[in-house]
């Protein structure tokens, strides 16, 4: 078993002016964090464990898990980081991984250490007191690593990382992924275990990908075919699909396949629609990376979390004393096509929610903005939903526009077609000379319409150190049956958006200069030449969680 070195210390204290904190979105009081691990519920009580440099605000350190409960995912408790280098097995890090409830209804962490020769190996830890409902001591197995390079295994020691949640088979054995690669064929390496200690590497990988590079954080779990319910890792059968989610180092971005998963052979097989590599669907089109989900058997939803990262300079990172943020916990579940998930934020968000404002029924012709005085803009939740009655004159969609992020660079908010680009003007300056715009356009393609989701960071700052990409997405909604919705989630320094009922998710990061606290401001507007409708929109400011 055994001794932890001694505990690191969380300090606590953000300087003064601080106008990029976050009032709902989970955040530290100062230094780095990244990846989410081990997120579960545990005798009704949600554990996020993530990854943190408790000596700076920059990646460069060796990372440990800190670790918050909350009974709601909207306020969080901090506790003492669970684990942390304390053996030859992890002594330079103790990386990304997941928990398992075993079945004996103990919860068990896998995660990856980086070891004195600064190899990578999975590891595994138990709670020391199962009493403790917070569960904030960890000891580490006397059988660690439980999965190690070798050379006879071959697995590449510097790409073997971030073990997945396990699920068990028809044999009663337990199996879990961890992401690897040989050269740039991106692997799932597949591993078996019948006591949760012993681990057996599977002949062939879960599943693998020509020139997708380093996956890391994989996540690999079930979906019902119908319905908006999560389902427990293990299940399989004619009532699932399977998703693979990998996060793709050479890009950053989060993406995922739907499949199916034969759990006798141990294969998993995407769709045929379902596209590999950079180009197939994404969480999210934005900021949003290491994503990790879990199953949360107390309310029957699946709950995706993810770290995202500034968009600022490692300077200006420093200079505030913190670097990155986590996404609202959304719960996700597979569209009626079956060709995608859909994502909403979490319904306890809600209960922050104040002031609440409303239009209904008002026309937004074109070339025009209207102000909505939502009461604290910075910190603001807003559902908009657009009608459009003619569609005759949209644009026509070149068979060469297929790249939704260029088509959004090239088509920002101030350039005009028929319809759009329409949408929203967040954390906006009274003059508009800052703001970032969510919005969409139409445009008419070979046999249908298509919607182009785009967000465009490029007027969000006057600061030039920033990361101002734009950001866009294909929206899959057929435009003729349905009104066109949009809701966004403003936090400070977070925009984070989902298109057509959460079938498209972007998340920016940006940071005003003039639109800061009180001074922050939400129109939507029409830069269009055709007028459209607003059927209805209701805005709310957002209090402040207990965060941390
Ligand atoms: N972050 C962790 C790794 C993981 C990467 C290290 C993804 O385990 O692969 O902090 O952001």
């Amino acid at each position: 078993m055994d001794l932890q070195a001694s505990r690191p210390v969380v300090e606590s204290s953000a300087s003064a002016n601080q106008p990029y904190r976050t009032g709902f979105h989970f955040q530290l009081p100062k230094n780095w964090i990244n990846d989410p691990n081990g997120v579960m519920v545990y005798k009704g009580v949600y554990h996020l464990f993530y990854q943190y440099n408790p000596n700076g605000a920059v990646v460069e350190g060796i990372k440990i898990w800190g670790h918050s409960t909350s009974n709601d995912l909207v306020n969080w408790t901090p506790h003492e980081p669970a684990i942390y280098p304390s053996e030859p097995y992890d002594t330079n890090g103790c990386w990304s991984g997941s928990a398992t409830i075993l079945l004996d209804d103990k919860p068990a962490i896998l995660y990856t250490g980086v070891d004195s020769q600064n190899r990578q190996v999975q590891n595994l830890a138990f709670p020391k007191n199962l009493s403790d409902p917070y569960l904030v001591e960890w000891i580490k197995s006397d059988k660690n690593p439980v999965m190690q390079p070798t050379i006879k295994n071959r697995i590449n020691a510097s790409s073997f990382r971030d073990p997945t949640t396990a699920w068990l088979g028809p044999d009663v054995q337990w199996r879990v992924i961890v992401g690897s690669k040989v050269d740039r064929r991106g692997l799932a390496i597949l591993y078996k275990s019948k006591d949760f200690v012993n681990w057996f590497r599977s002949e062939t990988p879960l599943h693998s990908a020509n020139d997708t590079g380093m996956w890391e954080c994989p996540d690999f779990f079930p979906v019902l075919v119908v319905g908006q319910n999560g389902v427990d890792t293990s299940l399989n059968g004619p009532f699932f699909k399977h998703v693979l989610k990998v996060s793709l180092d050479e890009t950053g971005h989060d993406l995922y396949t739907i499949g199916s998963y034969d759990n006798i052979k141990d294969i998993y097989t995407p769709d045929k629609i379902s596209v590999e590599g950079d180009l197939g669907s994404r969480y999210d089109y934005g900021k949003y990376y290491a994503s990790k989900s879990f199953f949360d058997c107390v309310k029957n939803q699946r709950i995706l979390t993810a770290w995202i990262n500034e968009s600022s300079s490692v300077a200006d990172d420093v200079k505030k004393g913190w670097s990155g943020v986590h996404a609202i916990p959304r719960k996700f579940w597979l569209a009626e096509n079956g060709k995608q998930l859909v994502q909403w934020p979490i319904s306890e968000l809600q209960k922050l929610r104040a002031n609440h404002i409303s239009l209904a029924n008002k026309l937004l012709e074109g070339g025009s903005v209207i102000k909505v005085s939502v009461v604290t803009a910075a910190q603001a939740d807003v559902e908009v939903s657009f009608e459009i009655k003619d569609l005759d004159n949209a644009e026509v969609l070149e068979p060469s526009w297929t790249n939704p992020r260029f088509l959004c660079s090239q088509k920002g908010a101030s350039v005009k077609s028929s319809l759009g680009p329409f949408g929203l003007l967040v954390l906006a300056s009274d003059d508009l000379k800052e703001n970032t715009a969510v919005f969409f356009r139409i445009f008419k393609g070979n046999n249908s319409y298509v919607v182009l989701m785009c967000s465009d960071q490029s007027s969000s700052s006057l600061n030039q150190d920033n990361d101002k990409t734009t950001y866009g997405a294909f929206l899959d909604v057929d435009i003729r049956q349905q009104k066109l919705s949009l809701r966004s989630l403003m936090d400070h320094s977070i925009v984070e958006s989902f298109g057509g009922g959460g079938k498209a998710c972007i998340t920016s990061r940006v940071y005003p200069t003039l639109a800061i606290n009180e001074a922050a401001h939400l129109y939507a507007f029409n830069n269009g030449t055709q007028s459209l409708n607003i059927a209805a929109l209701n805005a709310w400011t957002m209090n402040t969680a207990n965060i941390n």
